[in-house]
C-alpha cells in the first residue's frame, strides 16, 4: 500500500521591513507581453539595458502561480527543520567542488576579526536528467516529481524567454543562447533552498555582512521574492551598495560570469552580497528559493564575435582571450570556481587566487579588504620574527 505523503502546510511570508533603505533602482521585465506583436523586440531592449547597466532586474508575468512557489518555500522550511544529522547524510564532497545535496552552515568565517562563522545552509538539486543521481531525504524524495515540474517550468517559462531576448538584443539567431542552455543536455544547473538562520542582535551589530561580495559563476540566477531585505548589489557606476527590494510576484534575476564571458564583457556579472537585515527583520530566519542556470558543460566560454552588436560596440574578447590563455569550457570554469569557493578558508591570499589562468578573483568589500590586509601584515611579521 502506498504510504501517504504528509501534508506540506501553508507558507506564510514574514512582513516587509518598514525601514527606508537605500534601494537599487531596477527595471522590471514583464514577460506577459512576450507573445504580442513587437513584444519581444521591446523586451529585448529593456533586458539588454538592464544587464548592461545594473546586471540585476526583476521579471514578472511568467505564468507560474504563487501557490506553487509557496509550496516550494514550505518544502524548504520542512527540510531545514530536520535535525542536522539527518541533513548531513546528504552532504557531497565539497572540497572537490561538488555542491549537489546539503551544504551545512558554519563552513565560512564571515568576520575574520572575531572568527564568527556563517549560519547559511543550502540544499542544491541538480537537473532531472540521466546525468545526475537523485538521492534525497524522504521529505524531498516524496515531492520529487513536483520539484521536477517546478524546475522545468522555470526553464520553459522564464529562462528560455530571457535567453531568446538576449539573442535578439545581440542580433544573433534567436536560439543562440537557448541552444546552449537546453534542459536535456548536461549542465551544472541547480535548484536551491537556502536558509540564513537569524542571529543574536549583538552578533549582528559586529558583523558587516552575512556573505561577502561575489559574482555568480553561471548565466542567470533566479531568486524568488522573499521579504527579508538583505541582498545588496554594488552599483557598477558608483560602487555604492544598494538594497534589493522584494517586489510582489517577481523573481529577481542577475546576469553572471558565463554570460559576461560569452559576450566579451558586454553583459555584466554584478557584485552582490547578503548583508545584515534591518532591525525589524532580525528576529526571523531568511529562507530563499533560487535557480542557478548555466551553459552546458561542454560549451567553450569564448566571445560570440558573430554578434553584429558586439562587433559594432567593440566587445570582442573576454578575460581569457585578452590574456592569451586557453579559453575554458563551462565545466572547467564551474569546478575551478566552486573548488575555490569551498577551499579558500580564512587565508587572506586565497581570497584573490587565480581561478584559472587569465582570471583572478578580487575582494569586493572594503571592510574585508582592510581586515585581510592587517592579517597579512601580522603573518608577515610572525614569519620574520
Ligand atoms: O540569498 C540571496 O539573496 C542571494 C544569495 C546569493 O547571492 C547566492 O547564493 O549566490
Ligand atoms: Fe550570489
Amino acid at each position: 500500500m502506498p504510504v501517504a505523503i504528509p501534508p506540506l502546510g501553508s507558507y506564510d511570508h514574514v512582513p516587509e521591513t518598514k525601514e527606508n533603505l537605500d534601494w537599487a533602482e531596477l527595471v522590471t521585465v514583464d514577460l506577459s507581453t512576450y507573445n504580442t506583436p513587437n513584444g519581444k523586440q521591446e523586451l529585448a531592449k529593456e533586458l539588454i539595458k538592464a544587464i548592461r547597466e545594473k546586471g540585476f532586474f526583476y521579471v514578472k508575468g511568467f505564468d507560474i502561480p504563487q501557490e506553487k512557489v509557496n509550496r516550494q518555500f514550505a518544502l524548504g522550511k520542512q527540510f531545514y527543520e530536520l535535525p542536522l544529522e539527518e541533513k548531513a547524510k546528504y552532504t557531497p564532497e565539497l572540497e572537490q567542488g561538488k555542491i549537489n545535496g546539503y551544504v551545512p552552515a558554519g563552513r565560512r568565517i564571515i568576520d575574520p576579526e572575531t572568527g564568527i562563522r556563517d549560519r547559511t545552509e543550502s540544499y542544491n538539486i541538480p537537473k532531472f536528467t540521466e546525468d545526475f543521481k537523485h538521492e534525497h531525504h524522504s521529505i524531498i524524495q516524496e515531492r520529487l516529481s513536483e520539484i521536477e515540474d517546478f524546475a522545468k517550468s522555470l526553464h520553459s517559462k522564464v529562462l528560455d524567454p530571457l535567453y531568446t531576448l538576449l539573442a535578439i538584443a545581440l542580433e544573433l539567431p534567436e536560439d543562440h543562447f537557448t541552444k546552449i542552455h537546453s534542459y536535456d543536455i548536461k549542465s551544472e544547473d541547480h535548484f536551491r533552498y537556502m536558509k540564513y538562520s537569524k542571529r543574536p542582535a549583538e552578533e549582528n551589530a559586529r558583523i558587516k555582512a552575512w556573505s561577502y561580495g561575489h559574482t555568480d559563476l553561471g548565466s542567470f540566477t533566479l531568486l524568488f521574492r522573499q521579504p527579508v531585505a538583505a541582498l545588496q548589489i554594488r552599483d557598477p557606476l558608483t560602487d555604492e551598495w544598494k538594497w534589493v527590494k522584494p517586489q510582489d510576484a517577481t523573481i529577481t534575476v542577475n546576469s553572471c560570469d558565463a554570460l559576461s564571458f560569452l559576450t566579451g564583457g558586454y553583459v555584466r556579472s554584478t557584485i552582490h552580497r547578503v548583508t545584515v537585515p534591518p532591525k525589524d527583520q532580525q528576529h526571523v530566519d531568511r529562507l530563499g528559493l533560487l535557480y542557478f542556470s548555466r551553459p552546458h558543460n561542454h560549451v567553450q566560454l569564448k566571445t560570440a564575435t558573430e554578434s553584429p552588436v558586439l562587433r559594432r560596440e567593440g566587445y570582442l574578447q573576454n578575460e581569457f582571450e585578452k590574456s592569451g590563455n586557453p579559453v575554458p569550457t563551462m565545466e572547467e570554469w564551474t569546478f575551478s570556481k566552486q573548488k575555490w569557493q569551498r577551499n579558500r578558508k580564512n587565508d587572506p591570499k586565497n581570497y584573490t587566487a587565480t581561478i584559472l589562468p587569465g582570471f583572478q578573483e578580487q575582494v569586493y568589500d572594503k571592510e574585508l579588504q582592510a581586515v585581510l590586509k592587517t592579517q597579512e601584515a601580522l603573518k608577515a611579521q610572525e614569519a620574520a620574527a
